[in-house]
């Protein structure tokens, strides 16, 4: 049966995600009694870790990294890869495909890719939701990979516990575009593809950018990995539960919930405007030569 999260947990525990993934697309349709089924849910704090960065800087590839070390570990691990919906990029989604081949039949993985529908370039409208079915289905790592072209990392950021940062040696131009926004996002930086030249210093080049940029409250960890050979994968994970354990104090907690409750609160009231009420008044309305848009939009305010 559909939104019976304890079937869906079961099936979980047993390696069977059929339901899981049944409901995680009637979420994402918006279907009946989706949202009795979401206020019944009892998430637990399963990190929800962000993996964002420019493509081919070995998102993917780090991912299936991390998801190796942990089931090793016994553990159950979670992907939503949010890849954009143009055709241009089917080729990159294939790619993932294939390098998470391995792990799309393992019974402690479940890896979903999402369509980045709802915003332009931006995270799927359902993130918050399913990822927080996700948390109360029985995984113990909830990853979400993003591309990090314009919108999507900070609204990765505002989705996870735990923001990691993907960079490339060679993105140095890149990332003085990125540098402001960056440093507000990311929990963890990790220079990937180690294996090529001018990595370190790279590295040194962020680490530099942190020291002059960090709060008081987390100062981001500067990782050197070789994704296609496992290496620094040991210091990612000690680095993300480092970070989970800072985030564990009631405030840092207590602004990522603020951030999701306004981007659900928001997200409803957008459903009550009646575009077509408006097109027809605004109809009206402009036949007047003394139109002014702040007085229109006046009629639309609490109603
Ligand atoms: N040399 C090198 N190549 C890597 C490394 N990590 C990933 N790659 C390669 O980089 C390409 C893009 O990786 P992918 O994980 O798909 O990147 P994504 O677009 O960020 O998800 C693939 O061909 C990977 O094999 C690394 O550490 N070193
Ligand atoms: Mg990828």
């Amino acid at each position: 049966m559909l939104f019976d999260l304890k079937n869906i947990t079961t099936g979980v525990a047993k390696g069977d995600f059929l339901l899981l993934a049944k409901s995680l697309t009637s979420i994402e349709n918006k279907k009946e009694g989706v949202n009795s089924f979401l206020e019944r849910l009892i998430p637990t704090n399963a990190p929800i870790i962000g993996i964002t960065g420019p493509p081919g800087a070995g998102k993917s590839t780090l991912i299936s990294s991390l998801i190796g070390a942990w089931v090793n570990d016994g553990k159950k691990v979670a992907v939503l890869s949010v890849d954009p919906s143009s055709p241009f990029h089917q080729g990159a989604i294939l790619g993932d495909r294939i390098r998470m081949r391995d792990w799309y039949l393992n019974p402690h993985v479940f890896i979903r890719s999402l369509a980045s529908r709802g915003h332009l370039g931006g995270l799927n409208s359902s993130m918050i939701e399913m990822t927080t079915l996700l948390q109360s289905a029985g995984f113990d790592y909830i990853l979400v990979e993003t591309v990090g072209v314009g919108q999507s990392e900070v609204e990765v950021a505002a989705l996870a516990d735990t923001t990691v940062v993907v960079l490339v040696p060679e993105a140095g131009d890149e990332i003085q575009m990125m540098k402001a926004g960056l440093m507000e996002i990311a929990d963890l930086f990790v220079v990937n593809k180690a294996d090529r030249p001018d990595a370190a210093t790279f590295a040194n080049h962020i680490q530099q950018m942190v020291m002059d940029n960090h709060t008081i409250h987390w100062s981001p960890i500067v990782l050197k990995t070789i994704a296609t050979q496992n290496i620094g994968i040991t210091e990612l994970i000690a680095a993300i539960h480092a970070h989970q354990e800072n985030l564990q104090t009631v405030q840092r907690k207590k602004k990522l919930m603020l951030n999701k409750a306004i981007q659900l609160i928001v997200a409803d009231k957008i459903k009550s405007i009646d575009e077509r009420l408006i097109e027809e008044k605004l109809t009206i309305a402009l036949a007047n030569s003394h139109f002014n848009i702040f007085e229109f939009v006046k009629q639309f305010f609490n109603a």
